[in-house]
């Protein structure tokens, strides 16, 4: 589990955050979404990606994100408009909690692609085997 603490360029203007491809960003930043206006209760994601990594970035409110690779689980708290939870492939990840404010932003190396999803947690332990496997 990578979390990255940006560098907020501060003044008596306020907070500014930038990221740059390959130096604060670990690749090529192919995509950005985001999602706000979550319901409570609600729970995200429910899948993993084959090739796809990601900066998931709260820049507003919070959320909190489950990631597990096939052999351990993980809960972060994403609280924070300079932290960023890199999300590799190969990584099954949920995202709940959202406060009613939050934004979460997210920086993709790839563009959107439904064949890159695994839906099926038992499909994702069977790619997480045969990755490891090789
Ligand atoms: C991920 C987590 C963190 C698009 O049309 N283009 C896009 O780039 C994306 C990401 C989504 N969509 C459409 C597809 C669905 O009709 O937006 C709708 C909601 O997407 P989804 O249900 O996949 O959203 P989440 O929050 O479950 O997952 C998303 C990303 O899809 C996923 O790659 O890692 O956020």
């Amino acid at each position: 589990m990578i979390k990255y603490m940006f560098q907020p360029h501060g003044d008596n203007r306020g907070q500014l955050v930038a990221l740059e491809e390959y130096k604060d960003i670990p690749f090529e930043i192919k995509r950005v979404y985001y999602m706000y206006d979550t319901g409570e209760g609600v729970v995200r994601g429910h899948h993993a990606h084959k090739t796809l990594q990601q900066i998931l970035i709260c820049i507003h409110g919070s959320c909190k994100i489950k990631l597990d690779n096939g052999r351990e689980q993980k809960e972060v708290a994403l609280e924070k408009p300079y932290e960023g939870l890199y999300v590799s492939n190969a990584m099954w990840r949920e995202m709940y909690d959202f406060s009613s404010d939050a934004v979460l932003l997210v920086l993709a190396s790839e563009l959107y692609d439904e064949n890159d999803y695994i839906r099926d947690y038992n499909d994702f332990i069977d790619f997480v085997n045969t990755l490891e496997s090789r």
